[in-house]
């Protein structure tokens, strides 16, 4: 690496949604979380593509903001309290 310059990976994660509030809450959550620069949720997918500094985060961290945010990952499972409070046109599981 050039001293200066932003190490950026990409990769993707599988998350479950289902309409276009899910996709801003799914990418503003991979945002929160420092050293993500590109988040972008592909609904038809069920995949968020992600830019990020694998110096300094990584999928598992970002993978858990967004399952604390309501939505299930490949990796992590959203709290049911935190599913549960979302909006009706959200929810992505089978009843
Ligand atoms: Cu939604």
């Amino acid at each position: 690496m050039t001293p200066g310059t932003v190490n950026e990976e990409h990769a993707m994660l599988g998350v479950k949604g289902s309409c276009e509030m899910c996709k801003d809450r799914i990418e503003k959550a991979a945002k929160s979380v420092e050293n993500v620069t590109f988040a972008s949720w592909d609904m038809e997918k069920q995949e968020l593509h992600l830019n990020f500094d694998p110096d300094k985060t990584s999928i598992e961290t970002i993978s858990k903001a967004i399952a604390a945010a309501g939505h299930d990952t490949d990796k992590d499972k959203a709290p049911d309290e935190v599913y549960n409070a979302l909006p009706a046109c959200c929810k992505y599981r089978e009843p």
